[in-house]
């Protein structure tokens, strides 16, 4: 098949095994069957095109690196990075459904639930016969989850569970709820909320200009009686959600690769086909400044993120490192938007090309899971043992 261009500067691809390459060109190869056709005129009318599910589930998006024996795909974190750069190739909001699922529904019940938690679960998840979205944000708590208010009690035979979560991807379909609280105690846990709970509501947030083919909503959560056995029960505090998002950063540093990438193939062609002053505009220098910063960019993002990976796979990777490596990919990416649309003058406005919902959509990616200064911030205190966040 046509396979998109894919960029690689410094033959990363012989730092590959034969398995992360079969693993990316078939993931390659649905988006630009399934995704690519679709997704233009999903993100224009503001829908999530609920027919990719089974596709995502497919290429292994869905627990890429959940072992076998729950429904995961059981690889390792570079052909996941390699799955979430693919998909975002196609779009953010389609790379955000596959993150949710994977490192904030999938992950924490693999690595917090109980031995009955993971076997109702997790296989269900790893084929899209369940949707999940992940609770931590709330309306007045973004940076600072740590101030949560949501809240439940023990009521003897089961937990009493109020509050609201805001901007959840995938709430508005959503089969469960990973959701973080606190119990009386000021803890925080987790607890797997399940649709058709009286009381547990999921209005969608309306008039999004970024990431339009993701559904986004709340949680509100008013006196849902939450059964004892749906508590997460191997850990506790706010470092057991950090946990998971560890695992989500990581997968969208490879994922703005994706975007960027097809942002800077889009442009490159567009260049040396398009004519002005009797010449492809790919001949004139400030043309030839963008394109080549293009590619030195997304060059240094892969090393970035392939490093990060086989750091992930032996285990060794900090949080800091992850931080430094969402951070940088995703300016990049962004950065590589805006440049990329301009190639293209009054082309790169339109919906013939994908750039102008790239650049809207990672004006989301660059904000959630942790805040493009948030990240900085991470950094900053790794370097130097203070942290400045208040
Ligand atoms: P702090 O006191 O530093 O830490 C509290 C406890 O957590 C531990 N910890 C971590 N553990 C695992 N992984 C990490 N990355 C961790 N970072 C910290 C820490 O060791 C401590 O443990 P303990 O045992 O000592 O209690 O916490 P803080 O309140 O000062 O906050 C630190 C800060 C600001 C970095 C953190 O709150 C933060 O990262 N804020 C950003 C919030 C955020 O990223 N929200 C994302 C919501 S989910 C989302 O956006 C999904 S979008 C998905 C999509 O559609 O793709
Ligand atoms: P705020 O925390 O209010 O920050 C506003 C500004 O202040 C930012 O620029 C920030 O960097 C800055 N700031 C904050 N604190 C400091 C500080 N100490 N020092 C310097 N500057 C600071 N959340 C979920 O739980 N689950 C999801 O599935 C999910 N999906 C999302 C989907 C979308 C499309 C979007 C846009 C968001 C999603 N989020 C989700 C929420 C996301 O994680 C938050 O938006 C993000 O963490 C920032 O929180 P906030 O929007 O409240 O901004």
């Amino acid at each position: 098949p046509d396979l998109f261009q894919a960029p690689d500067y410094y033959n990363l691809d012989d730092l590959l095994t034969e398995e992360h390459k079969m693993v990316r060109d078939a993931a390659r190869e649905w988006v630009k069957r399934d995704v690519s056709p679709i997704i233009e005129e999903a993100a224009q009318e503001a829908k999530f095109p609920k027919s990719i599910i089974s596709g995502l589930a497919e290429i292994g998006a869905f627990g890429p690196y959940i072992p076998e024996e729950y429904g995961g795909a059981g690889l390792d974190q570079i052909s996941y990075g390699l799955i979430m750069q693919e998909i975002e190739r196609g779009d953010s909001g389609v790379r955000s459904t596959a993150s949710v699922q994977s490192s904030l529904v999938m992950y924490p019940i693999y690595k917090y639930g109980s031995e009955e938690q993971k076997k109702k679960f997790l296989p269900k998840l790893a084929s899209g016969e369940f949707m999940g979205c992940f609770g931590l944000t709330e309306p007045d708590h973004g940076s600072n989850p740590g101030g949560m208010v949501t809240n439940f009690k023990d009521k003897g035979d089961h937990y009493l569970l109020n509050g609201a979560k805001l901007w959840i991807s995938n709430s508005p379909f959503a089969d469960i709820a990973v959701v973080w609280a606190k119990n009386e105690e000021g803890r925080i846990h987790g607890l797997i909320v399940e649709r058709g709970m009286e009381g547990f509501s999921t209005p969608e947030t309306h008039n999004k200009w970024s990431l339009r083919a993701s559904a986004t909503g709340e949680l509100i959560f008013d006196n849902v009686k939450i059964p004892k056995e749906n508590l997460l029960p191997n850990k506790s505090g706010l470092g057991a959600p950090l946990g998971c998002l560890d695992s989500a950063r990581f997968g969208i540093a490879w994922g703005a690769i994706g975007a960027a990438m097809d942002c800077y193939d889009t442009a490159l062609r567009y260049a040396k086909e398009r004519m002005q002053f009797g010449k492809p505009i790919a001949g004139f220098q400030l043309q030839q400044k963008k394109l080549a910063e293009m590619i030195t960019e997304i060059t240094k993002a892969q090393l970035l993120a392939w490093r990060l990976g086989v750091l992930r796979n032996e285990g060794k990777a900090t949080s800091a490192q992850i931080s430094m490596a969402k951070r940088n990919n995703v300016e990049m990416a962004l950065n590589i938007a805006r440049e990329a649309r301009q190639v293209l003058g009054a082309m790169g406005i339109t919906g013939e090309y994908s750039i102008m919902r790239h650049m809207m959509n990672l004006e989301s990616v660059i904000t959630y899971e942790g805040t493009h200064d948030i990240h900085l911030l991470i950094t900053g205190m790794d370097i130097t043992g203070i942290p400045a966040f208040s």
